[in-house]
């Protein structure tokens, strides 16, 4: 068994300061073996975490935290930072329901001091914290740790653009490991690698540690420390012209270079920006070999790496879109797609293989994967943006006014919708069919299932104005979709159940819970499909033959497909009682999507039950 008796010893960063400054290098020793084991046993975030544990020591020795504000970009690498705060043995329970969540969370800790769980908003958050210091007279410092793949979209170089002309005493560590969850794309990432190319890197980290090993006189080191890098370098780098004095690139990995780099950053005021090198995976060779991989994982056994799936399994949703969009890319040479840097969790490895010329990954950009897949249908081309729910809440005014307002055809091929389980509440796809179903234009589907998902996949692409398919995280029930492009009936919806009295009116893949439910009650049950356009006739048709219609779906109530029945029900006049099923307004936290649908009541069980009080309660009332 390994011991760990200096993580042991740490209960607060205040015990890492009190640590000699040459026992850091075993502590880092220590905390990553101890992340591998736990994090091989709870599944989450591995190779990024891996890369920032001596980042993530040093910040806390150095700054005087939770005073100081530390905000992580995304946050998926904060684990470190959880177990040096207080949360080692949370660990245990990471990710699962009550337990430590994946990402900073304010209400989990003081030392979380920005939730997160989407990229780039760390610099304007960090800023917002700096100035707020300033106004209030407060000596505190603000420091944004951001990756290369997050400091790629277009909000940190909003927040660069603010930071450097608004005096702000703030540091910017961009974390530097050359991937995002895919390899990184773009300019930006042509000029970083430029910059550590081995040889300038190299000068500089030799550089780096010469001139800052040795510390104090701070000002004075730091400003002959500036100017010899920048000497090495190209002058005025990107990030000067901003307004930052830039300092590095260092080695991330090598406490003896972070620690009195940032003590003497820490003396400085104004803007800074410290670059930092770092490796995805650090110190575990599985993991450093296949950052991909490793980047989230589920549980596995820490001694042998991941072993590939059995296969065999039913499909996942991602993979039905995956194949869908190669078959439909060969049967048409107009059809280009777009990933704003989620290759991997969108399915479309295969297609970026097949089909180099016709894939475009944006980078984290999903406002302008939107906006550039409004360029493209403007000329003819048939663009599908695949895209996370949670994650198209970027792009929101790129939808309605870029793609919608000018009609485009546009196929919105949106993964995740619904609960996402263990990411949690910034994560969860909860609010689409709410946000997306008000916008004119707009054909929206949900599909109960995967041979579905693939045939209004199909019929998205069909359409000549913007559409979306929302489908959920995981695998679906089975049915597997046929190779054709076959089409849906636009608007709808089909009767999968008849029964008596009461009709579930179900959207998505919460039809199958409702088919036990109908089976339990004696109910009708309707697979909606089409959000927008509803299935009018069929909710008519259904309010005249049922005493009480019940819409189910796995989206916010305010605003969603139930709440568009209620319209249809009130515009005919139309007095049948209708309960809405779906999400409470309030924000679900992290655990298994299953669990969570239970506690939600909209599982079977929950369906019946909530069926059941109802009409007990509407017979009491006669
Ligand atoms: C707005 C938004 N889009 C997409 C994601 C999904 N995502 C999570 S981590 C990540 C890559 C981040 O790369 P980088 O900042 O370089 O951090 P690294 O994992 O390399 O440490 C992406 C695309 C996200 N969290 N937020």
């Amino acid at each position: 068994m390994t011991t760990s008796p200096l993580l042991d010893s740490i209960a607060s960063p205040a015990d890492l300061r009190r640590l000699e400054r040459k026992q850091l290098p075993q502590l880092a020793i220590e905390l990553r073996a101890f992340l591998i084991d736990s994090v091989s046993q709870t599944g989450g975030h591995l190779s990024s975490n891996l890369g920032t544990v001596e980042l993530t020591i040093a910040l806390h020795a150095v700054f005087n935290t939770p005073e100081d504000r530390l905000v992580w970009d995304v946050g998926h690498q904060c684990y470190a930072h959880k177990v040096l705060t207080g949360r080692r043995q949370g660990m245990s329970r990471l990710r699962m329901h009550g337990g430590v969540s994946g990402f900073p969370k304010r209400c989990e800790s003081e030392y979380d001091t920005f939730g997160v769980g989407h990229s780039s908003t760390s610099i304007s958050a960090a800023l917002g914290m700096a100035l707020a210091a300033k106004h209030k007279g407060e000596d505190r410092k603000a420091i944004a740790i951001i990756g290369d793949g997050a400091m790629s979209a277009g909000m940190a170089f909003e927040a660069l653009n603010n930071a450097g002309v608004a005096d702000a005493d703030m540091l910017v560590i961009l974390n530097d490991n050359e991937m995002s969850i895919s390899p990184p794309v773009g300019a930006l990432n042509n000029i970083l690698t430029r910059l550590t190319s081995s040889k300038t890197y190299n000068a500089a980290r030799s550089a780096g540690r010469h001139m800052l090993g040795f510390a104090p006189p701070l000002l004075e080191l730091a400003r002959r420390a500036e100017e010899h890098v920048k000497g090495m370098i190209a002058p005025g780098t990107l990030f000067e012209e901003f307004g930052f004095h830039y300092y590095g690139p260092i080695d991330g990995h090598d406490l003896d270079a972070l620690i009195p780099t940032l003590e003497n950053l820490r003396a400085l005021k104004g803007p800074k920006f410290l670059h930092v090198i770092t490796k995805k995976g650090q110190g575990y060779k599985l993991a450093e070999n296949d950052p991909i991989l490793y980047h989230g994982v589920g549980k596995f056994a820490a001694k042998d790496g991941i072993q590939s799936g059995k296969g065999g399994g039913k499909l996942t949703y991602t993979q039905v879109f995956g194949d869908w969009l190669c078959d439909q890319a060969k049967a048409d040479s107009r059809l280009v797609a777009i990933t704003p840097a989620m290759r991997e969790g969108s399915g479309m490895v295969r297609y970026a293989e097949e089909y180099p010329d016709r894939y475009f990954d944006v980078g984290i950009a999903e406002q302008h994967a939107v906006t550039f897949a409004a360029g493209l249908a403007c000329e003819g081309l048939k663009p599908v943006v695949a895209i996370y729910s949670t994650f198209l809440q970027r792009a929101y005014d790129q939808l309605v006014h870029d793609v919608a307002l000018q009609n485009l055809p546009v196929v919105f091929a949106v993964d995740r919708g619904g609960l996402v389980g263990a990411d949690g509440p910034t994560h969860h796809g909860t609010f689409d069919l709410s946000f997306v179903t008000c916008i004119p234009n707009m054909v929206v589907m949900t599909p109960a299932d995967e041979a579905e998902c693939r045939r209004m996949l199909s019929t998205a692409y069909g359409l000549n104005g913007p559409s979306l398919v929302r489908y959920p995280r995981g695998a679906g029930m089975g049915t597997l979709p046929s190779t054709q492009l076959d089409t849906l009936a636009l608007g709808k919806g089909e009767v999968r159940r008849q029964g008596k009295q009461i009709a579930l009116l179900a959207f998505g893949s919460l039809l199958s819970a409702a088919l036990g439910a109908g089976d339990e009650l004696d109910a009708t049950v309707a697979n909606m499909r089409f959000v927008k356009p509803l299935d009018v006739e069929l909710i008519i048709e259904l309010a005249g033959n049922h005493s009480l219609l019940v819409s189910i779906e796995e989206n916010a109530i305010i605003g969603g497909a139930g709440s568009e029945i209620e319209r249809v029900l009130a515009e005919h006049g139309l007095q049948v009682p209708l309960m809405r099923l779906g999400l409470p307004d309030r924000f679900i936290d992290h655990g298994e999507q299953g669990q969570l649908l239970a506690e939600l009541g909209l599982d079977q069980t929950g369906i019946v039950r909530a069926v059941r009080q109802k009409l007990g309660a509407s017979s009491s009332a006669q």
